[in-house]
């Protein structure tokens, strides 16, 4: 019997990616949904070659043509973010891939954990904003959520076969981004041309930026201490620019386990539907000869001051990373629309952390709130003083 799987995001880069393994693994998977947020003729095409039960546009203005595109066939087509909250429920459905953009993944992540998907974890901001309620809903319903962050798949692959044992730290690595080398004069002027050109991997333009900004090794310490129940003093940034370990996990003895490839995200994505398996695959292996010299350096948290930022939210704890994570998306817009520079997307961020009311133990119903409010008083900041 194969599995249904369900893409969430199934047009941006992991989903993209998500269905090439399930191409090359036809006899073990098959697509149940592909819900997008506004490229529907992209979601049509795959629709056709996949054949799911359902698709989903969550821009409702899309609705229609994309109906009409798929009017031949017994696809079912919803419009809407609510639609993709219940597609997601199916009971055929068995694994869900999170792969959508920001704070948009979190409903869709606690109706599939409700309804025990197994859940590959993609969208790494529903951690971030809501880790412990995720966490604790996870549990209630004994719904097992699989990394697909590469960074996170590999401590826990790492962790395979170290049930019991205690983790003395996790070793994140980070590539350092276009902008490891630059001085933080040159940061100010930097376009988003320059952003969004990443060294080792291909993403999104969201990630892509998050990644220049560090913003988004800041949000995988976060996910790292939810994921791996870890305290995020022991969670360590490790600027390693060739993405060849793609992490560590120290243990008490001192051991360091690594797992290492080259940087291709169909293999955190396979093993998340894979798992506890692994596949044969024909993804590109590492030559060692191709990376004779593997560095390491200490991250500037000075240059890049969103790095400190989660770590700070992260320990103030309550509602403060779903400001920050609030902040940070309205901040990347505002820089990919050429409205504010590169480091002031730190500085808003800064301001807006500081002059936010904390909610210590938040409901479900308060992160939608501060998400909300946070978006309208950063877009004000950006109105009224940067522009
Ligand atoms: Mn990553």
């Amino acid at each position: 019997m194969s599995k249904q799987i369900a893409i969430l995001g199934s047009t941006g880069s992991i989903g993209v990616q998500a269905l090439e393994v399930i191409a090359a693994n036809k006899d073990l998977y098959e697509v149940n949904l592909l819900t997008a947020n506004n490229q529907w003729e992209k979601l049509a095409e795959q629709a056709r070659t996949f054949e799911p039960d359902a698709v989903v546009i969550a821009n409702k203005e899309h609705y229609t043509k994309l109906k009409e595109a798929l009017a031949d066939l017994p696809i079912k087509v919803y419009a809407g973010s609510e639609a993709i909250n219940q597609c997601v429920e199916n009971p055929n459905i068995d694994i869900v891939l999170t792969a959508l953009v920001g704070f948009s993944g979190l409903a869709p992540t606690i109706h599939a954990i409700k309804t025990n998907k197994v859940i590959a974890l993609a969208n790494k901001e529903t951690l971030v904003v809501a880790g412990e309620l995720i966490n604790r809903l996870a549990l209630q319903f004994q719904t097992p959520i699989i990394p697909v962050d590469s960074e996170h798949s590999a401590i826990f692959q790492c962790l395979v076969g170290e049930v019991g044992n205690n983790i003395e730290k996790l070793l994140l690595t980070a590539s350092g981004g276009p902008f490891r080398n630059s001085t933080l004069k040159e940061l100010k002027s930097v376009t988003k041309n320059d952003a969004l050109k990443h060294p080792n991997w291909n993403m999104g333009a969201k990630i892509t930026i998050d990644s220049a900004s560090m913003m988004n090794k800041g949000f995988e310490v976060i996910e790292a201490k939810w994921l791996f129940n870890i305290d995020i003093d022991r969670i360590e940034v490790l600027v390693h620019p060739q993405s060849v370990i793609h992490s560590m996990v120290q243990f008490e003895d001192g051991a360091v386990k690594a797992q290492l490839g080259v940087p291709d995200m169909k293999v955190p994505i396979q093993y998340a539907f894979s798992f506890p398996d692994r596949l044969k695959s024909n993804f590109e292996r590492l030559d060692f000869s191709k990376y004779n010299t593997l560095t390491f350096e200490k991250p500037d948290m000075e240059k890049f001051r969103n790095l400190a930022f989660a770590y700070n939210a992260s320990k103030t704890s309550g509602n403060m990373p779903c400001i920050l994570n609030a902040a940070n998306e309205i901040v990347v817009s505002a820089f990919l629309h050429d409205r504010i520079g590169f480091l002031e997307m730190s500085d808003i961020i800064e301001e807006i952390m500081m002059n936010s009311e904390v909610i210590k133990q938040p409901t479900l119903e308060d992160y939608f709130e501060t998400d909300r409010l946070i978006r309208i008083k950063t877009n004000e900041l950006i109105n009224n003083k940067y522009r």
